[in-house]
């Protein structure tokens, strides 16, 4: 997520904060370069000058120039309208309506509609203790009710019963009726995604729109498309109304202008990103932490946070007690390793730790993966308690 544009930006900082005094001429060299960093990560042209304006305002007004360290400051005014711009606060799921809260996700075809829908659900099951049903509405693709059922039973969380012959409209009422009796907390409508905008999707839309009254009306779009993802966001808005985003594939995103220009140009916060094809892999969108990470600065709340839900603290103190008294052996190491895993990774911790961003390139040249951490498992698991001791 965002490596090419960190890459350039602490490329410009570093040059930046190594001088003592700045001029006007490097504030504007250094505007301009960031100016064209934000281009190539595919910004939207009015996000950036918008952008450059806000810096270069502030970087005058706030008398930059004359700061004890102005290459500091420069950073810490890029860091405010980075944030400005992905939307200040961080906007999470809106549950606060009578239940059963619906919940309307819509979205292209094979944009993640369906695997963000069980991802959502599993999040809210086991975050906020919500009751959820999932009911999907897509009768045009075979199957597609079955998959949402597969990954139901995979997260633990229940669908509607398939009734076959049904409209999406029907489905919705039957889900809503279903949800009230049960008294579920949430229904979450998965739609059928179609290859482009046409006028059947979006009449379809409104009709489910109508008649289930959602409270969120979530667009799925994949930020692999950059630009195209903020233009669809506008169309689906006009038509439909949206309530947020959610950006998946952020995984394969490394440039990241859908991200930086969808609040500016549609106005609609990103809630979610989705972040990997595993049921976990959503993230709630901060524009704290996400501009942190562009700018190198890690990610250290999302790792603090993974930490918390992978890590059992109990074993862990037992494992930092051990470690004291000197008695830390192969089954401790063992254990140690699977955690390292279990948070997403050396190369998911790494990627969060301030300033690892710019030894990428030194670590990957060393060789040290993720490999190897399973063979080093692999080999300890295959001794006897004994020798493990
Ligand atoms: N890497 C990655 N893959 C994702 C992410 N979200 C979804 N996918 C994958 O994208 C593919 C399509 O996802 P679906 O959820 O079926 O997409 P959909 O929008 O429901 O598709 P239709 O129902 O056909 O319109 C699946 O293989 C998912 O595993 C993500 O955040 N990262
Ligand atoms: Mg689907």
């Amino acid at each position: 997520m965002f490596e090419s544009l960190s890459d350039k930006l602490s490329g410009i900082f570093d040059k930046l904060t190594r001088r003592g005094a700045l001029s006007e001429a490097d504030v504007n060299e250094a505007l301009r370069e960031i100016r064209r960093a934000l281009l190539e990560a595919d910004v939207a042209l009015d996000v950036v000058r918008s952008f450059t304006d806000k810096v270069r305002d502030r970087a005058v007004g706030a008398g930059v120039i004359k700061s004890v360290t102005p290459g500091q400051m420069v950073v810490k005014i890029v860091n405010d309208v980075l944030i400005e711009t992905l939307g200040q606060d961080a906007q999470p799921i809106d549950l606060a309506a009578t239940p059963p809260v619906a919940i309307m996700m819509v979205g292209l075809q094979g944009a993640g509609k369906t695997t963000t829908t069980a991802k959502i659900a599993k999040r809210l099951k086991e975050r906020h203790g919500k009751r959820t049903l999932m009911a999907s509405l897509d009768v045009k693709r075979p199957a597609a009710q079955e998959q949402l059922a597969v990954l139901g039973r995979q997260v633990e969380v229940d669908t509607l019963p398939i009734v076959p012959g049904q409209t999406p409209v029907q489905i919705a009422k039957r889900a809503m009726e279903a949800a009230r009796l049960q008294g579920y907390d949430v229904v979450l409508l998965d739609t059928a995604g179609r290859t482009h905008i046409d006028e059947p999707l979006m009449a379809e839309m409104a009709e489910i729109k109508t008649s289930s009254k959602p409270h969120e009306i979530l667009l799925v779009a994949d930020a692999l498309t950059g630009q195209d993802a903020v233009n669809l966001a506008q169309n689906f808005d006009e038509r439909v109304g949206l309530t947020g985003i959610v950006l998946t594939r952020m995984d394969g995103d490394g440039r990241g202008g859908a991200a930086l220009s969808m609040r500016y140009v549609t106005g609609k916060p990103i809630k979610l990103i989705g972040v990997g094809e595993k049921m976990d892999a959503l993230d709630e969108f901060s524009p704290t932490r996400i501009a942190n990470r562009i700018l190198g600065m890690g990610d250290i709340v999302a790792l603090v946070e993974k930490a918390a839900q992978a890590i059992d603290a109990e074993q862990a103190r037992k494992a930092a007690e051990r470690m004291a008294k000197g008695k830390f052996d192969l089954q401790d190491l063992c254990d140690q390793l699977a955690q390292v895993e279990k948070i997403g990774g050396l190369g998911g911790i790494m990627g969060l730790l301030p300033g690892v961003a710019k030894m990428k390139d030194q670590i990957a040249a060393s060789g040290f993966d993720d490999k190897m951490v399973r063979r080093q498992r692999a080999i300890i698991l295959s001794m006897t308690p004994k020798e493990r001791r």
